[in-house]
């Protein structure tokens, strides 16, 4: 059987979906997109033989469209999310689901109205080997109990339209999902420590900063978030336990050795870094709705996509104020548990 995908935004990552569900995923094709930015609409859909719709409503309600995927700005994600749970289409997000708590709330409460779970949100770390290599470490007893865990997430350079709350709602939210999810635990407090200013990237930005995670189980976690560092994509992470520690480096081990130098390359940015997760991702996705299932076991849900737009909401606060806040959840439903 194969999945016939219908991919709304054809910008930087929604075109790269595009190309690895047209030719490296295994049981899906892309047959309609749409974007805004008609030309670029068009020729996307063009490389791969799809439609390019006059509006993303009508791509949600075509024919020939199995499962949506979303790749638009995040502000969209509610709206477009929404009307694939009303026309009962499996749906992948691109995250954040929303940039806002309320936003994330109102797709939660649809996705629960209509009883099943439909949307998986894209936090492709969780199909890193890496990563999950760290998540085995934490839970198969090598590095005993996890007690703290120390990350970094940095990036060359942001565009201009990245403004300052982003950081956390765009950037960060990765790490408040990757540690809800190699913790298996909820965050129940957030603290954003400002740093002085680089004088480099838009007045604006406060970058870099530091957020602390209190985990609910009382494990602490240290991000440092710098999305204007110049010299290439670095996400890592440090787990300490009670007996060792697990870390994963930026990984890149081809050593270049010349010029009296011996160096190692580093990834330009997130397409190069996460190129294989997205793979794994997007089959994981394609295989479970091959099986009839619309979110697979170990996928991302609305609930995980609320939680962590609702941690991020809670550290532009954290920053605003000068103090740490609390993480206020609504109750999980039971269509999460
Ligand atoms: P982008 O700006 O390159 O692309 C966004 C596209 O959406 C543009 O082509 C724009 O024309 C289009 N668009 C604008 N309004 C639209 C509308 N009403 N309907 C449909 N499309 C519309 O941005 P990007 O970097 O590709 O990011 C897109 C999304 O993917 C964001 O939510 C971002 O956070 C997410 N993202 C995720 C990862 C990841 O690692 N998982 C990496 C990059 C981006
Ligand atoms: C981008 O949107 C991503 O999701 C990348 O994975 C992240 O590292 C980057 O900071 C975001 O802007």
């Amino acid at each position: 059987m194969t999945i016939r995908v219908g991919v709304i935004g054809t910008g930087m990552i929604g075109s790269d979906h595009v190309a690895r569900l047209s030719s490296q995923v295994v049981g899906s094709t892309v047959t309609a997109v749409f974007d805004v930015a008609t030309e670029r609409a068009q020729q996307v859909a063009g490389s791969v033989g799809a439609t390019a719709h006059a509006t993303w409503d009508a791509l949600v309600a075509a024919d020939d469209v199995d499962a949506v995927l979303i790749a638009s700005p995040g502000e969209l994600h509610p709206d477009q999310a929404i009307a694939c749970i009303a026309a009962g289409k499996p749906v992948l997000c691109e995250k954040p689901i929303a940039t806002t708590t309320a936003e994330a709330q109102r797709v939660l409460e649809a996705e629960v109205a209509a009883g099943r779970k439909l949307v998986t949100v894209g936090f492709m770390r969780r199909y890193d080997v890496g990563y999950v290599d760290v998540k085995h470490a934490m839970t198969d007893g090598t590095i005993g109990e996890p007690l703290l865990a120390h990350a970094m997430h940095r990036n060359a350079s942001v565009p201009d339209s990245f403004r300052g709350e982003m950081s956390m709602t765009d950037s960060v939210v990765h790490e408040f999902d990757t540690f809800r999810w190699l913790f298996d635990s909820e965050i129940a407090a957030i603290t954003v420590l400002p740093v002085k200013k680089s004088p480099l990237g838009s007045p604006e930005l406060r970058d870099p900063q530091i957020v602390i995670f209190d985990m609910a189980g009382g494990e602490v976690v240290t991000v440092e978030s710098f999305v204007n560092c110049q010299y290439g994509y670095d996400v890592r992470c440090e787990i300490v336990g009670s007996l060792g520690t697990v870390s994963l480096d930026n990984p890149r081990t081809t050593i270049v050795i010349g010029g009296n130098g011996r160096g190692e390359k580093v990834p330009a940015d997130w397409r190069e870094r996460f190129g294989p997760a997205y793979i794994n991702e997007l089959q994981a996705w394609v295989g479970a709705l091959a099986s009839g299932q619309a979110v697979h076991a170990g996928a991302a849900t609305t609930w995980d996509g609320y939680a962590a737009t609702a941690i991020a909401e809670a550290a532009v606060t954290s920053y605003a104020k000068g103090a740490r806040v609390d993480i206020d959840l609504v109750e999980k439903p039971a269509l999460y548990a």
